[in-house]
């Protein structure tokens, strides 16, 4: 059933997605493992994508249908979870990049794990992180970035951060590594958004 899920999204048979979503829920399925699916179908996507299968407007599709699913499995996660208990965290995919599938399932999985995430979207200047910062009070900043072209526009959020606030900022998406890591500057990458809110957790001891 659950891999029914993973061929529907990577069909981009959206009501079908849906439907087999809400039934693997209501049969008790673990929403971590629906979101898993999620995941694998993205991987086939994109290598369809690079293999010139899938074009633009079938990844816009592709991102809208895990939205949707995402809104569904929320609920099931959230169950028993005290809400936004353990601090603020500021999300956003870094200026000159409007990759934003991965940046929503990392603020996705902070929310659902008890942390307010505040989500500034896609193309985000450094300016507009440390703005965010001052008038949240939030202690940890998350960047987001998928191209290349992001890594320099992540440095320099780090430096404006640094020299205006004092925040823990984390770094992830596509070739972000621990290479980056160091040249950004950032006090820590994460491969996926476990990796975010075990991050998260660390440095509020939550
Ligand atoms: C979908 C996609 C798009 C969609 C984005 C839709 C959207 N709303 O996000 C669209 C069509 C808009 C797009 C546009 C472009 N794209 Co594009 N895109 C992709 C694709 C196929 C998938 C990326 C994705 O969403 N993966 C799904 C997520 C869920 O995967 P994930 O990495 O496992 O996610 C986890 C981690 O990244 C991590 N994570 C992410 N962020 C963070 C942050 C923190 C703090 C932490 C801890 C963790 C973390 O957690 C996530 C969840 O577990 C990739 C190819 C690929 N295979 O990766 C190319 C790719 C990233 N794109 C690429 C390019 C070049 C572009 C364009 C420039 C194309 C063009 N010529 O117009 C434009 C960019 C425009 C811009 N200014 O940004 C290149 C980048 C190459 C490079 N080295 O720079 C890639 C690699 C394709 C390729 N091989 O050429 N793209």
């Amino acid at each position: 059933m659950s891999e029914e899920l993973t061929h529907a999204v990577i069909e981009l048979r959206e009501e079908e997605a849906q439907k087999i979503t809400t039934q693997l829920l209501a049969a008790g399925t673990n929403p971590l493992e629906v979101l898993e699916n999620c995941r694998q179908a993205m991987e086939v996507i994109g290598k369809r994508f690079e293999s010139g299968e899938y074009f633009i407007p079938e990844l816009f599709l592709a991102s809208d249908i895990l939205a949707k699913i995402s809104v569904l499995v929320k609920p099931h996660l959230q169950q028993g979870a005290d809400l936004h208990k353990f601090g603020k965290v500021i999300i956003g995919t870094v200026e000159g990049d409007i990759h934003d599938i991965a940046k929503n399932i990392v603020a996705f999985m902070l929310d659902v794990s008890g942390f307010e995430v505040i989500d500034l979207g896609v193309d985000v200047t450094p300016v507009k992180f440390v703005q965010a910062v001052k008038e949240t009070g939030a202690r940890i900043v998350a960047l987001s970035g998928f191209l290349t072209l992001a890594y320099d526009p992540m440095k320099a959020t780090v430096a404006a951060l640094r020299e205006a606030v004092n925040v823990k900022v984390m770094i992830g998406g596509g070739q972000v590594d621990d290479h980056i890591r160091n040249y950004t500057g950032a006090d820590a990458y994460g491969k996926d958004a476990m990796a975010a809110v075990t991050l998260a957790r660390q440095w509020t001891g939550a």
